[in-house]
């Protein structure tokens, strides 16, 4: 009995639709899954067509993502109708054609996914293998390489470690036996060290000037919250990191991360899951003025700046958490 499942029909169908002449661009909205997919579905295709590019329609952000092209040195650039004009056919892995406007320009003859099939928008390429169970696309693109006997390289076999890793958070989100199979053959081809590299990635190094403000302007509530207050800011990602950072203290089981993104007051909630309900807190404080809501660990809030007048932002949000006024410099926790 063979490692993975026969895949005969489908990989005998992928391949007969690759010509000699053939000019192949494969689109993603990238991510370490779509990143990865597309390396497996170039390395498939490189030897049998003319030429295989990957673009990606998305402005990739991430620092983790960023590390993973550069030290696996995914060729991805953004699609543009220049790149557009250098290719005659197209793929598409992870995604749907339905799901990203830019993904209009192209007409696609493959898609390969696990994202869930709407009755709304069905996908009509000539090639679709789209499995909705399955935990990542590149546990997939796997079976279809193992099934076409290329063994994956180093930087191929981490790329996908890393788009199953991401996809099912490390087998903490909804995964199959096929998803651990895919992890554990690809390990061994893999380069781990590469992995936690891209794992550990986390943050730019412009992002260490807010660190330094956050603790500086922290303070504690009762035994297990946290209040951070940050001035104007110029988005709100900023928030969310710190927000997720400070889930990894021990002794703290939820924070409350503030700032004004472009006139609005932004509230980031995020609590251990167990204790406080984020969402219920969000709405709780801050129904009655904004918008405010979310799940039991992770809950925002937005409202209008206009509506604080020329009260003190930090002293009022402060006042509705705590109902007390906000404690002076005295009080700053790093000098407590
Ligand atoms: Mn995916």
């Amino acid at each position: 009995m063979s490692y993975f499942r026969k895949l005969t029909q489908e990989t005998t169908r992928l391949t007969q639709m690759l010509g000699r002449e053939d000019k192949w661009l494969i689109v993603i909205n990238a991510d370490p899954d779509a990143m990865a997919s597309a390396l497996a579905l170039k390395r498939i295709m490189v030897h049998r067509v003319a030429e295989v590019g990957i673009a990606h329609v998305n402005e990739v952000k991430r620092p983790d993502n960023l590390a993973m092209m550069r030290f696996l040195r995914i060729p991805t650039q953004m699609l543009t109708a220049q790149v557009r004009t250098q290719y005659d056919h197209f793929a598409m892995v992870d995604s749907q054609p339905h799901h990203h406007p830019d993904f209009k320009s192209c007409s696609f003859s493959i898609v390969i996914d696990h994202h869930p099939i709407t009755a709304a928008s069905p996908v009509t390429a000539r090639f679709v293998d789209i499995r909705p169970d399955y935990g990542s696309v590149s546990t997939i693109l796997t079976e279809y390489l193992y099934n076409l006997r290329i063994r994956p390289g180093k930087l191929l076999a981490t790329a996908l470690v890393y788009g199953i890793k991401a996809d099912t958070q490390s087998f903490e989100r909804h995964f199959l036996e096929a998803d651990v199979k895919a992890f554990s053959y690809l390990t061994k081809s893999a380069d781990m060290t590469l992995v936690r590299k891209i794992i550990h990635s986390e943050y730019h190094r412009r992002w260490l000037k807010f660190f330094s403000k956050a603790f500086r302007k922290m303070r504690f509530v009762g035994q297990k919250g946290l209040f951070v207050y940050m001035d104007t800011l110029e988005s709100a990602d900023i928030l969310v990191m710190l927000a997720d950072f400070f889930t990894r203290v021990h002794g703290l089981s939820w924070n409350m991360l503030c700032g004004i993104v472009k006139k609005q007051v932004v509230v980031i909630f995020r609590g251990d899951g167990i204790g406080r309900n984020m969402g219920q807190m969000a709405a709780k404080l801050f129904g009655d003025v904004g918008s405010a809501g979310g799940h039991r660990g992770a809950a925002r809030a937005e409202i209008e700046l206009a509506k604080f007048g020329d009260k003190s932002v930090e002293e009022v949000l402060y006042r509705r958490l705590t109902g007390s006024k906000l404690p002076g410099k005295e009080k700053c926790p790093l000098t407590a």
